[in-house]
């Protein structure tokens, strides 16, 4: 092959100036578009995230039992059947609970919710033991949130604590009275 069937040869396998602007135009905006379709999979991607997270801590996972509803970490289920304290803690013992301990404002405030306003009152797990008002899930007594006047007769025949609803304060009464109760465990 001569010099010049040699040089035209690989000409025509270079791309002229013409050629290469096509290409240009061609691979850029194919590029940017490329870069385009990563950039928002990853920004879908961090939103779907973080909708997940405020979707979590709004709703947070069932942890509790059917019927039981969760509160801080602990699941409460009102009884409706109307028994006396003895046997309202028996059935919560037969659930793997005890009669429900408040320890805050705030749970107080949910115990009352769940119980329901209007509806009749509920024991809660609190009685007296040896002269000392004693939760039966043997958690602390620091809060107490007792009705005005309450608890009286604490050396007579009041031994056991109910909520009264509504208003959610506590009065102490006969452990013979048959009312709804208040069962708690801690959450699975
Ligand atoms: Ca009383």
């Amino acid at each position: 092959m001569e010099l010049m069937e040699i040089s035209e040869f690989f000409s025509s396998q270079l791309p002229d100036a013409q050629k290469r602007k096509q290409i240009l135009f061609a691979v850029i905006p194919s590029l940017i578009f490329v870069i385009f379709i990563v950039y928002k999979i990853y920004h879908i991607e961090s939103q779907v995230e973080d909708f997940k997270r405020i979707i979590t801590e709004k709703f947070p996972p069932e942890k509790c039992e059917k019927n039981w509803k969760f509160f801080q970490g602990n699941c409460y289920w009102v009884n409706k059947k109307r028994t006396n304290w003895t046997t309202s803690e028996k059935s919560c013992v037969q659930e793997n609970a005890h009669l429900v301990s408040i320890h805050t404002d705030e749970e107080n405030d949910f115990v009352e919710l769940i119980l329901g306003e209007g509806q009749i009152d509920g024991w809660i797990g609190l009685q007296l033991l040896d002269d000392e008002w004693a939760w039966s899930d043997e958690s602390d007594t620091m809060y107490t949130n007792w009705k005005a006047g309450e608890p009286n007769e604490n050396h007579g025949i009041e031994n056991h604590a109910e909520m009264w609803n509504p208003g959610g304060q506590w009065n102490n009464n006969k452990e013979t009275r048959k009312i709804r109760s208040i069962c708690k465990k801690k959450a699975s």
